[in-house]
């Protein structure tokens, strides 16, 4: 079998998705994830103009040695577009291999080690009220688990909180960013390390303490200020404290880790494992919070996950909604197939997205599934894609109340 064509689609449905379509002589094609948000264009050349070139005609079956070829071979490294170019390769060539295996992808990856992958959504609210709906919410679609994020009090907007209590499960700008500039956002560590631990301690209240509760700090601390925020928020159980410090630094999490119990969890934005060398082998970190997209691929996600539980640390694969169905669908068969599974991020997808990406994946009871389809279950709607144009969009930027840029 050999790839006889590749082909790169930028569709913009419910926000823009880059995804690799791979085609084989045999008739087989495999789709790969590789958006980039606020970056997609970027990916999409990379593809097209050097790597797509280099994927003609050979073996789609070659997983390892393509991989090894595309990162080796470019001699420039790493980096949130080129991973993303890789990942893309990698996960149409597993998705190629499970349909000709005629097998989900997740029994090539070794078979199931769970039967289903408990998810955690996104809960947020301008004040209490709305934030406690928005849990109910989320506890009425069966989530088990929720990530808690709030309005801090003096502060316009904050990232990752919803601006209406109508935005449901959805927090991000699609559409009304398109086409425009980055919001701006204001930022204030002091006010926003006050008015958490109240939150969460009103949360605990009302829900009581067998709720799993996360929080996502969005690498906008200090190491100091992370420290004492687990600290204070140690009484409220929490599953995880998401990004508490910028990712450049994992030193920083010595100093964190040292001084509080509440576990961490890192590496949204990271692009490799060696990204995660430190936090392994010292044991700074709970959970890996890579997605398959951003990382590479399922192949070094794989080796990175095994890696990782050498040291008792587990998965949290990235999953908001730039994650395309495809990358998704990838993170599902990794997670139900790796022994140190954690938890899976689960933001669903619009109605336009699930018309163009078809998908075979369940969400019950809190627990999703990736589904017996051979491959990784995904067929993308070509007609549906091109409906929906590449529009510009960017994420939102933070600054501090004396106008300083800061971590959004
Ligand atoms: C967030 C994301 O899912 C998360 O934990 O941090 O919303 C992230 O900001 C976006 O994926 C950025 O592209
Ligand atoms: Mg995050």
């Amino acid at each position: 079998m050999r790839i006889s064509s590749a082909d790169v689609v930028v569709t913009s449905p419910d926000r823009n998705f880059v995804t690799l379509k791979i085609t084989t002589d045999d008739g087989l094609t495999g789709l790969g994830d590789a958006t980039l948000n606020g970056r997609e264009l970027a990916v999409a050349a990379y593809l097209t103009e050097h790597v797509v070139p280099l994927i003609i005609d050979r073996d789609p079956h070659r997983i390892e040695d393509t991989w090894q070829f595309l990162y080796r071979s470019a001699y420039w490294r790493r980096g949130p577009v080129t991973m993303a170019a890789i990942a893309a390769v990698d996960m149409a060539l597993w998705d190629i291999k499970g349909k000709a295996a005629s097998l989900p992808v997740y029994q090539l990856l070794g078979g199931a080690s769970r039967t289903g992958i408990r998810a955690y959504g996104h809960a947020s609210g301008l004040d209490l009220e709305s934030l406690f709906d928005s849990i109910r919410m989320h506890q009425s679609l069966g989530f088990t688990a929720i990530r808690v994020q709030t309005a801090v009090p003096g502060l316009r907007a904050v990232y990752g909180v919803a601006a209406s209590a109508g935005e449901g499960t959805r927090y991000d700008y699609e559409p009304a960013r398109r086409q425009a500039l980055p919001a701006e956002e204001d930022w204030d560590t002091a006010a926003y390390l006050r008015h958490l631990p109240t939150v969460f301690d009103a949360v605990r209240a009302e829900f009581g303490p067998e709720l799993t509760l996360l929080h996502d700090g969005h690498h906008r601390m200090t190491p100091n200020q992370a420290a004492r925020l687990g600290r204070s928020l140690e009484p409220y159980d929490l599953f995880w404290l998401e990004d508490c410090t910028p990712a450049e630094n994992p030193e920083a999490l010595r100093r964190v880790r040292s001084q509080t119990t509440t576990p961490l969890a890192i590496g949204e934005v990271f692009n490799t494992a060696f990204d995660y060398q430190t936090l392994i082998t010292e044991q700074l970190i709970d959970y890996v919070r890579s997605a398959v997209t951003h990382t590479g691929g399922l192949t070094p996600m794989k080796k990175l996950m095994d890696f990782a539980a050498m040291y008792q640390i587990k998965s949290g694969i990235h999953g908001p909604t730039d994650i395309s169905p495809v990358g998704m669908a990838a993170a599902l068969h990794l997670d139900l197939a790796i022994h140190n599974f954690g938890i899976q991020e689960y933001m669903p997808h619009g109605e336009l997205t699930n018309e163009v990406f078809r998908q075979s994946f369940s969400f019950t009871d809190g627990d999703l599934h990736p589904g017996e389809q051979p491959g990784l279950g995904v067929e993308l709607d070509e007609g549906a894609a091109a409906r929906f144009p590449y529009e510009r969009a960017y994420l939102p930027f933070n600054r501090l109340l004396d106008g300083t840029v800061h971590d959004w």
